[in-house]
């Protein structure tokens, strides 16, 4: 299948910080599956995601794709990078990380409304997240704010099991909204295996939790463009890559984070 990224797409991106992006991996489904599974069966992280008396079961693992080679194969042979050069408007795409978020069948809990740019120590205009599920989804698909990337203020990034400030030093963010109650324009869609919402690492987004019969899988790859630097945080990152050795305002090291070639956005 071959993916175009219209103009209109690119101008919605750079205006709502998302956008939809229809079979970006629909050749790609059945390995991305696999490499679901084997990340599954041999978790890096095992970190409860529920409380307990919470039910369901909310499988969140990232930083996977040199140790899952249908993880690998898809990020450097799919079109995905020429994808996120067009959305980002930037000549050069480097891999940040993969990230899985499996919701099993009756699963309450939502994903609460966040923003990812603060837990990351990288900074830049020219981000972009793919979440991709790799089961039909509707209600419990990804839900974003619309022009919240353009917000002057970073969001509150807090412990999700916990419920703590993430970082010492509230004040120096805008506390978690509820886009809902105070009428902000939530985009989300229906969709397939291997569509996309694209998103701005700024832009605000959660999920509810999947009361359907079936599981959702996803897929998320994060992604940085040109001006895209690292920033010092004023706690450990999430990921929190330890001994990466970078300064403020170096760009990432390209050993850690390949800069991915930009092949056709077709199979
Ligand atoms: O899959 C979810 O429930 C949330 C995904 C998410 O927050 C992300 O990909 O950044």
């Amino acid at each position: 299948m071959t993916v175009i990224i219209t103009d209109d797409m690119v101008d919605a991106y750079q205006r709502d910080g998302v956008v939809l992006v229809r079979g970006l991996w629909a050749d790609w489904v059945e390995p991305l599956r696999a490499g679901v599974a084997r990340n599954m069966a041999n978790p890096t992280s095992q970190m409860p995601t529920l409380k307990a008396g919470e039910v369901g079961g909310f499988f969140d693992d990232y930083c996977n794709w040199s140790r899952v080679p249908e993880f690998e194969e898809a990020i450097f042979r799919s079109g995905v990078a020429e994808a996120a050069a067009r959305l980002m408007q930037s000549g050069q795409v480097q891999l940040f990380h993969d990230h899985v978020l499996v919701k099993e069948p009756g699963t309450a809990k939502p994903t609460p409304w966040h923003t990812d740019g603060p837990y990351y120590f990288v900074e830049g205009r020219q981000t972009v997240s793919f979440w991709s599920p790799l089961d039909p989804v509707r209600e419990a698909s990804l839900r974003c704010v619309a022009g919240s990337h353009l917000w002057e203020k970073d969001v509150l990034p807090t412990r999700w099991m916990a419920e703590t400030d993430f970082y010492p030093g509230a004040h120096d963010y805008m506390p978690v909204p509820d886009p809902e109650a105070e009428g902000m324009r939530i985009l989300e869609w229906e969709m397939q295996p291997g569509d996309a919402v694209a998103f701005n690492f700024r832009t605000l987004h959660g999920a509810r939790g999947n009361l359907a019969a079936s599981r959702r899988r996803a897929f998320s790859l994060r992604l940085v463009g040109d001006d895209a630097r690292y920033v010092e945080r004023p706690g450990p990152t999430s990921p929190p890559f330890p001994g990466h050795g970078m300064t403020a305002g170096q760009r990432l090291r390209e050993d850690w984070f390949p800069v991915l070639p930009r092949r056709p956005m077709a199979a």
